[in-house]
């Protein structure tokens, strides 16, 4: 089932090419990819039959995003895919990953197709696989059908059932194009940021809601795995996003370490437990027992979201460092996802984040390079023997073109390319790293912080829709079609 060839030639600096600087090399067939979302990039909002997504209704409530900016246009990308296509290939991109608006394909979330959504993902595909770019396909990003948000959302069992039936939908449609498949992108978010703190769709700040969204996402995994494994092809990959976190204690004094395990269980092995050990950690069920009992858990639950991966996909930013509230003051909100007076994490009350010392980026997110390594060599570790991908990796700068229209961006190639040297020592350390893909290809909506935040490798002018390659785009394109890196 591999579908990218095995990594043998992983170690090594290659030759030094006319350069000082050591030169890393990445194995033949190592996938260089770069990464969207539906939401943040389509446009197209109500048009085929598309639905509102709670994201739709989200970004259309005053108050929720930056200067009350929405995707109903975005990239425009409904409309201009073959160009942007087109583009991926100037650039040499091995693969690239892009998710399906649920309410596109399946407006009411249940139910029939809706064939014109589903003729837009077989078209893209049939571009990218005529360009000889693999297509990466992603169920989930975030954007719910908002009339399963209507019924309960992602706190409700049945959504996990709706996905499931979604999920064969649209393996029925493009599994002869698609061989890489992937069921959920950080379900961390859509639960904690989507009902916990409330800064992403829906809005809802509910702690019992947050942690019965996070068990319904794992369930909706197992499911949905399910349903792909019978829809698919025998050599179709199955893998998940998650997002997990390099959480350091500020200090070793056993508080801060406790509070980095409270961390760690309620941003990932909430979903590594089910999903990969097959069940939930007893330290974050007793973290969280003045919430909940769990006994929205039923019998078999976790056995279900414990499916056969073909990969585990990491996005990785920022590690987050954390250290004990003492007495009643309150604990610092600051963690990196937008402001709000609701924890995003229900059970760790008395734990408090801090902005590491250091270079940032426009996001205010320390650039820490170490944290990547070290959960590429966590997941070696944990699952043994599954294939490794980066699906999202990259930096937000304040990107503008000059007098010239050329856009500059060296600190992103300084992120990439730290973080890429990051990818290669864990490859040293054994990780079966497959594949890295750059968040992202085109600057586009960033959720609550609508456009003001620009991670693309591709400028977009979002009034003319104008697309200029950033000179990181030049630069990761050389990347790619080398497999090597100048270390800096
Ligand atoms: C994510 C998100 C992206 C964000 C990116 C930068 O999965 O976190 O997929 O949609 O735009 O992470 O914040």
């Amino acid at each position: 089932m591999a579908l990218s060839p095995t990594t043998s030639d992983t170690t090594g600096p290659s030759p030094a090419s006319g350069s000082a600087r050591p030169r890393v090399r990445f194995p033949a067939g190592f996938l260089w990819g770069a990464s969207t979302s539906s939401y943040q990039i389509e446009g197209g909002a109500d048009e085929d039959g598309r639905t509102p997504s709670i994201w739709d209704t989200f970004s259309h409530t005053p108050g929720r995003t930056e200067r009350g900016e929405t995707g109903d246009v975005a990239c425009d990308h409904y409309h201009r895919y073959r160009d942007d296509v087109a583009l991926m290939s100037e650039l040499g991109l091995g693969a690239y990953r892009f998710s399906v608006s649920w309410s596109r394909v399946q407006p009411t979330g249940r139910g029939p197709a809706a064939q014109r959504g589903l003729d837009f993902y077989r078209s893209l595909a049939d571009e990218l696989l005529g360009a000889g770019i693999t297509p990466v396909l992603t169920l989930y990003h975030w954007d719910l059908p908002q009339e399963l948000e209507d019924a309960g959302g992602w706190p409700e069992r049945d959504t996990a059932l709706r996905f499931a039936d979604y999920a064969g939908l649209v393996a029925d449609a493009l599994g002869d194009r698609v061989k890489m498949w992937t069921t959920l992108n950080e379900p961390w978010c859509s639960a904690f940021l989507g009902y916990g703190s409330g800064v992403h769709a829906p809005g809802r700040t509910e702690p019992l809601a947050a942690l019965r969204a996070a068990h319904h996402l794992n369930l909706a995994h197992g499911l949905a795995s399910t349903a792909l494994r019978e829809a698919l092809p025998s050599d179709a990959q199955l893998s998940v996003s998650l997002n997990p976190a390099a959480v350091r204690p500020r200090s070793d004094s056993p508080a801060d370490r406790d509070a980095a395990r409270r961390i760690d269980a309620l941003a990932t092995r909430i979903f590594t437990g089910p999903m990969l050990h097959g069940a939930y950690d007893e330290d974050l069920l007793a973290d969280t027992a003045g919430i909940t009992d769990w006994s929205f858990v039923r019998d078999g639950d976790v056995a279900c979201a414990h499916q056969p991966l073909d990969g585990i996909c990491v996005n990785y930013y920022t590690p987050s460092v954390v250290s004990a509230v003492a007495g009643e003051r309150e604990a610092e909100r600051r963690d990196g996802h937008g402001a709000s007076d609701h924890s995003p994490w229900p059970g760790a009350d008395r734990v408090a984040f801090h902005q590491p010392p250091g270079v940032t980026t426009e996001m205010g997110w320390s650039v820490d390079p170490g944290g990547l390594t070290e959960l590429l060599l966590r997941f070696h570790q944990e699952a043994p023997g599954v294939p490794l991908y980066i699906t999202e990796n990259g930096a937000a700068c304040a990107d503008e073109p000059d007098g010239e229209g050329r856009v500059h961006d060296p600190e992103r190639i300084a992120y990439v390319r730290s973080h890429l040297a990051a990818v290669h020592r864990a490859m040293e350390g054994g990780a079966d790293v497959r594949g890295y893909f750059l968040w992202s290809l085109l600057d586009n909506f960033e959720w609550s912080y609508g456009y003001s935040k620009r991670f693309g490798i591709v400028h977009v002018d979002f009034a003319s829709q104008r697309r200029t390659p950033k000179s990181s785009a030049h630069w990761y394109a050389d990347v790619a079609r080398t497999g090597e890196l100048a270390e800096s």
